[in-house]
């Protein structure tokens, strides 16, 4: 787990996440699409989109990263006691969305690639350190959740 340290260094670069949320999300999935393109093949309302432009002025793929993002906040703050928040999650992405356990971890570099990005002077190597254990612990607990309803990631 993480430390009480670790976890408030976690929570103070999430608010500077949230102050702008809509663009983080939208970075990220940005990211994640450029750099592993399978990944886009679980979204039906994403298929659509072929170019960096087209991803970029993309309202449905701005909305879909608030509610990613949103979802994951609530998840960090819970600060690792996040079995209620996580349960309904790992069930609706192992059994429909069927999203392999793979693909989290690239979500979560993405999300390190952007924060690294927009706020490299608040995302010293420390708070990166904790903030890749968060992302780790929630990966790890999904993966295990994943399981219990049959879905091996
Ligand atoms: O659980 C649900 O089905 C509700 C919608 C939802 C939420 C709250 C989804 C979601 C959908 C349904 C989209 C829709 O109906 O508008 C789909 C097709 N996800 C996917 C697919 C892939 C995917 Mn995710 N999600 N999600 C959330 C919330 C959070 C969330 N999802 C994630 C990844 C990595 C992928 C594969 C590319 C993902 C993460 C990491 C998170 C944050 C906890």
């Amino acid at each position: 787990g993480l430390s009480d340290q670790e976890w408030q260094q976690v929570l103070s670069i999430w608010g500077k996440v949230e102050s702008d949320i809509a663009g983080h999300g939208h970075a990220v999935l940005m990211r994640l699409f450029q750099d592993h393109p399978e990944t886009m093949d679980r979204f039906e309302k994403f298929r659509n989109l072929k170019t960096h432009d087209q991803m970029k002025g993309s309202e449905d793929m701005k909305k879909h990263g608030v509610t990613v993002l949103t979802q994951l906040g609530k998840i960090l703050k819970h600060k690792g006691n996040h079995e209620a928040e996580l349960k309904p999650l790992a069930q609706t992405h192992a059994t429909k969305h069927r999203v392999p356990v793979k693909y989290l971890e690239f979500i979560c570099e993405a999300i390190m690639k952007v924060m690294a990005e927009k706020h490299s002077a608040d995302f010293g190597a420390n708070t990166q350190a904790a903030m890749k254990k968060a992302l780790e612990l929630f990966r790890h607990d999904m993966a295990s959740k994943y399981k219990e309803f049959g879905f091996q990631g």
